[in-house]
């Protein structure tokens, strides 16, 4: 029996956090094994918001280096750039036009990133059309993200369930994978709101990049309550819940092992083990990361990946085209 089909992509925005990491990238590399893998740069949706053209592709190279040193396996995912594929974009077009303007408008990202700055692009409200694309192609089943991508994931199964009635059984559903910790990982700094590429105060965001030291003082120095017990409760104490989810997912324990663990500690102490676990995990990363972004491997990785997805991406575009009546 054919295996089952995940995909994911992030944008070449900045360097990307340990809430991309644990939302999208860490999910990856946990499920590689038992399904047919699909990891791409969203480099078509980073450009919805401005980018400088000349900084755009050395992003793209560097969140390519941290796939493969996050333990993306190029063995058993289909890697690649999503401008470099053509269909991507030839597709949304096609569902664009079986998309509704007020499914788009009621968007909650589109609504919050049109708000910050009213001299939006039309891309910026078409962006779930493209991300729609993206998974449709591929026959996907289940996307792993963070939970504010649910929405968006949402509208792609709805866009490919009107298609599949209008024009016949053309698309598989998808599903969104969400993680059970760590579907949002909070500021560390104003933990009620999510951790941010695009957050003005960047102590409050622990970056893949950022030194040890960084790491450290950013984690100490993160917002938590008077309470000084080590407990999850995310209504009354979202700064500390925070750290316990993220220590969970960096060391794989329960909330009551956590919890257990820590009785009697003081927050300084608990904070300087969270410290620890993600410095551990994020150098060794970091380690792997310089080695790759300096050698060949990304191009070797990205011509093999190319190859399959505009293969699979064309015989989708062409399956639509002929539903849809186009052709001579
Ligand atoms: P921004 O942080 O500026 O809003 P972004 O990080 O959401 O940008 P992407 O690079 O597209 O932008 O996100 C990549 C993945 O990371 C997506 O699957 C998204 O759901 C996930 N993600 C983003 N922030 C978090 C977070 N705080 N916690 C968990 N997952 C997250
Ligand atoms: N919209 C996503 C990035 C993204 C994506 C996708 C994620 C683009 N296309 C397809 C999963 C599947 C974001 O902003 N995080």
């Amino acid at each position: 029996m054919n295996k089952k089909k995940i995909l994911t992509g992030l944008q070449p925005t900045g360097t990307i956090h340990i809430g991309n990491y644990i939302g999208a990238i860490k999910q990856m590399v946990k499920y590689q094994d038992e399904f047919d893998s699909y990891i791409f740069v969203a480099d078509l949706h980073a450009i919805t918001v401005p980018q400088d053209p000349k900084t755009l592709s050395s992003k793209v190279k560097s969140l390519l280096a941290l796939y493969l040193a996050c333990g993306i396996d190029p063995n058993k995912n289909t890697i690649f750039i999503q401008s470099e594929n053509e269909y991507h974009a030839n597709i949304s077009w096609l569902l664009e036009c079986n998309t509704y303007y007020g499914e788009l408008s009621r968007m909650t990202q589109f609504k919050d990133k049109s708000l910050k700055n009213i001299n939006f692009t039309s891309g910026l409200l078409t962006y779930p059309v493209l991300m729609a694309s993206d998974i449709l192609a591929y026959d996907i089943n289940y996307v792993p993200v963070g939970g504010d991508q649910k929405q968006h994931v949402e509208l792609a199964r709805d866009i490919a369930e009107r298609f599949n009635k209008k024009y016949g059984l053309t698309f598989t559903i998808p599903e969104p994978l969400i993680p059970e910790e760590g579907a949002k990982i909070m500021d560390l700094i104003d933990p009620t709101k999510k951790m941010s590429k695009s957050s003005e105060n960047q102590k409050g965001v622990i970056n893949l990049l950022d030194d040890k030291e960084t790491i450290r003082k950013k984690i100490m120095g993160a917002t938590t309550d008077s309470d000084m017990t080590i407990k999850y409760d995310k209504e009354n104490k979202p700064g500390i819940s925070n750290l316990i989810n993220i220590y969970k997912v960096f060391t794989n324990k329960t909330t009551e092992e956590i919890e257990q663990e820590f009785k009697g500690s003081n927050y300084g102490e608990f904070k300087k083990e969270v410290a620890e676990v993600v410095i551990n995990e994020i150098t060794k990363i970091q380690e792997k990361y310089n080695q790759i972004l300096n050698s060949d491997e990304i191009d070797k990785v990205l011509n093999k990946g190319i190859e399959k997805s505009r293969q699979e991406a064309k015989e989708k575009y062409e399956l639509m085209k002929k539903r849809m009546g186009f052709g001579r």
